[in-house]
């Protein structure tokens, strides 16, 4: 059957006010660009003309300018699902304009299916080929596009001549049955595979809209004494695990969060002369493990997304022989599933905004209030990994603000999953330890040594018991930050 092509106007033109959209990719990666700003232009010119016009919106992850940023600038979004990082995305929920509900990311395809949050009716998905009987390649991200293009009643694809067709083999696309009947999945190894290469859908719901666009990309700040030295803590905690026995001498497979401490935490693991080649099992695949991968100290990487500078993919595809060896791009829902993660007992390694003296965790507010990315997939791997770590910064905003802090303003992450907290000053090694161990240990160890005496002080006035909280001064930091732009003030003097 012939496909039907059409301009990204004429596409944008098929979605209604009050749809729900899949959009495929995941960061960046793999995202649609043409069809969302044009869909962005056609929500404007309904507001003008006095119509309204929004749609909800499923993605696998964050997006990129052209979808997030267009289309909330253009006033068109409804409600948003599971993950974001833009700028003015970001502004928007904070201020109410929408609905935002954040969502483990290895949730979202099978909720979809379940029908919680009602149909997706249209799936704008980018590919780097797509045939006449319906077989759709991804790009460099995959996200949840099995799913979406699998529910939706219309599939735009945007054939991007920008990703080569040889892209063709790198993925590993599947869909797992609903329970009752739901198999195990038979990955045992990174490496293997369980699924196709491209999603067949129905090509008569297909219209196909062409373009030739590069990719956001992602640029990384460069490496600094404080992300370097995270790093080598995190690096010498793991060689002492080996050394230690408790963990293979082989190592176990890596996955790493988001963001540029993650970067500059694998970079320093490959610079370990005592950490064998390793493998990553991760959702994002960020330039470090490219970098890593050409120095031959990363055997493999499975991701759920390429999520890397533009000059990283070109080289990526300049050389894609030797990538497609090596690299695999499944859905989130494989990429991060808890089943696998537990099985190939993984190291993961994510980003806190703030962790508190007992070890629980806020990856996603800031103040408790204003949401910052969302969780993410770090729930995902931390509540299942061999070996959970969390990585900070000991201060944020030239050290008016303290990552380590009496009780988190926000909880994504417990005390029950965290196994590990670094920071540049670091290592507290939380296993096996009490809450009144693991504060002292997270003191002595990670906080930055000016909020020291103030955590200290918190401690000393804790309630009795199996948890020493106070709760009258559980919030002093935050307050004096409030009150002062400075947790420096903070006041551990309230109640009795
Ligand atoms: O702000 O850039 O304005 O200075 O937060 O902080 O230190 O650059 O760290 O880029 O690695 O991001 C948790 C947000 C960290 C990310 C988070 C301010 C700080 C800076 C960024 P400025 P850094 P990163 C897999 C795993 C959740 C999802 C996840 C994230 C900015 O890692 O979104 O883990 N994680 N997914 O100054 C106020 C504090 C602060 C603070 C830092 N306590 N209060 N501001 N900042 N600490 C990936 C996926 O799921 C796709």
């Amino acid at each position: 059957m012939a496909l039907k092509f059409m301009t990204a106007d004429e596409a944008a033109s098929l979605i209604k006010h009050n749809v729900n959209v899949g959009i495929s990719g995941f960061t960046p990666a793999g995202c649609p660009k043409d069809v969302p700003v044009a869909l962005a232009k056609r929500a404007e010119a309904e507001h003008s003309k006095g119509n309204p016009f929004k749609i909800g919106m499923f993605t696998g992850a964050s997006t990129d300018d052209y979808t997030d940023g267009f289309l909330t600038r253009a006033g068109a979004i409804k409600f948003r699902t599971p993950y974001q990082t833009n700028n003015d995305m970001r502004k928007a929920i904070n201020n109410e304009e929408f609905s935002y509900f954040d969502l483990h990311l290895s949730t979202l395809a099978q909720d979809l299916r379940y029908g919680f949050f009602g149909n997706v009716d249209v799936a704008i998905i980018e590919a780097c080929a797509v045939s006449e009987s319906g077989e759709i390649v991804p790009t460099c991200g995959v996200g949840i596009m099995p799913t979406i293009a699998k529910m939706a009643n219309t599939v735009i694809v945007e054939l991007n001549q920008w990703h080569p067709k040889e892209l063709t083999g790198m993925h590993d696309l599947c869909e797992p049955l609903p329970p009752p009947n739901r198999k195990a999945y038979n990955i045992e190894k990174v490496s293997d595979r369980i699924g196709n290469e491209f999603v067949k859908v129905d090509p008569s719901k297909i219209v196909v809209v062409k373009c030739n666009v590069p990719n956001e990309g992602t640029d990384f700040a460069p490496v600094d004494d404080i992300t370097t030295q995270i790093g080598q803590n995190v690096a010498n905690f793991l060689i002492d695990e080996i050394r230690a026995g408790r963990m293979p001498k082989s190592f176990l497979p890596v996955q790493s969060g988001v963001g540029n401490i993650a970067n500059a935490v694998l970079a320093a693991m490959g610079e370990s002369k005592d950490i064998p080649d390793f493998e990553i099992y991760t959702e994002v695949i960020q330039d470090a493990v490219i970098a890593l991968m050409e120095n031959r100290r990363i055997k493999f990487a499975s991701g759920c997304a390429l999520t890397v500078s533009n000059q990283c993919i070109e080289n990526v595809y300049n050389n894609l022989n030797f990538f497609k060896e090596k690299l695999l791009l499944r859905p989130s829902e494989i990429s991060n599933s808890p089943e696998i993660i537990r099985k190939l007992g993984l190291i993961s390694i994510n980003t806190a905004l703030e962790a508190d003296i007992f070890g629980n965790i806020n990856s996603t507010h800031v103040m408790g209030s204003k949401m910052m990315n969302g969780i993410g997939g770090s729930g995902d791997f931390t509540r299942s990994a061999y070996l959970s770590i969390f990585v900070t910064p000991s201060v944020a905003k030239g050290g008016k603000i303290s990552a380590f802090v009496p009780m988190v303003s926000h909880h994504d992450h417990n005390e029950h999953s965290v196994k590990v907290l670094v920071s540049e000053h670091g290592i507290a090694d939380l296993r096996g330890k009490s809450p009144r161990e693991r504060a002292n240990c997270i003191i002595d160890n990670c906080a930055h040594p000016e909020f020291r005496p103030l955590l200290k002080e918190y401690l000393k006035r804790g309630a009795k018991g199996q948890t020493p909280v106070d709760l009258y001064n559980a919030f002093a930091f935050h307050k004096a930050f409030l009150e002062t732009g400075d947790m420096r003030n903070s006041k551990i003097n309230v109640g009795c």
